[in-house]
């Protein structure tokens, strides 16, 4: 039988790419699984203040040991933005809001690098450790392709004529931050013997 991990998250869409890079090994359970209703404030000034933020939440309140993500957009013309505030860029429209937000600033801009950031804090019997994944890519002028969810219409990872939205789930886990970041953590999971 697998192991639970409970992955801090009231994302269904991140809580579906980690359930499938962690297939086999871990049964993920998310915040709903564990009956946490609570939106957990994000009030941290970084991806690691508030991942850590989420995964104390579930530490202390229900005594597991829990994983949490923050992680974001960050484009270099618009100095690092939406960063932290990926989430919530356009104020509460929602992903689609957001995305067309970013657009709407990068009108006109001819450097469109951006990456995608995630850290990820694990607590474990008491003990914080993060890991952080990155991937670096450009900003399309237009949304294309329908998978994944946020900005991964309009982003186009470097090495790759596609989108994240135009890639298969499995596509996107193997270069992803998110994918990065749970390798990572896997790998640590893997070498822990209690
Ligand atoms: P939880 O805090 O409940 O985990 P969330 O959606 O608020 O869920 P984050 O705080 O990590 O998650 O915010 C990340 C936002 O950044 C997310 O809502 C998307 O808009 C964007 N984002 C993060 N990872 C992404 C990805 O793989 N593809 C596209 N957009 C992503």
């Amino acid at each position: 039988m697998s192991r639970k991990l409970v992955f801090a998250t009231q994302n269904k869409y991140k809580t579906q790419e980690v359930s499938a890079i962690l297939k086999g090994a871990y049964e993920v359970l998310n915040l709903l699984d564990i009956g946490c209703t609570t939106d957990i404030p994000e009030t941290a000034s970084s991806f690691a203040g508030n991942a850590s933020l989420k995964s104390k939440y579930v530490a202390e309140n229900f005594g597991l040991d829990c994983f949490a993500d923050d992680s974001g957009l960050e484009v270099k013309a618009l100095k690092g933005e939406p960063g932290i505030y990926s989430a919530r860029y356009a104020g509460g429209g929602g992903d689609q809001a957001n995305l067309e937000l970013v657009l709407k600033k990068m009108n006109g801009v001819t450097d469109r690098r951006a990456r995608f950031v995630t850290v990820i804090s694990l607590l474990m019997n008491g003990q914080e450790y993060f890991f952080e994944g990155r991937v670096n890519g450009t900003l399309r002028e237009e949304p294309s392709g329908t998978a994944g969810f946020g900005y991964d219409p309009i982003f186009q990872p470097d090495g790759y004529s596609v989108t994240f939205a135009e890639m298969s789930g499995e596509e996107k886990n193997a270069i992803s931050h998110r994918g990065l970041a749970m390798k990572q953590l896997i790998a640590f999971l893997n070498s822990e013997i209690i």
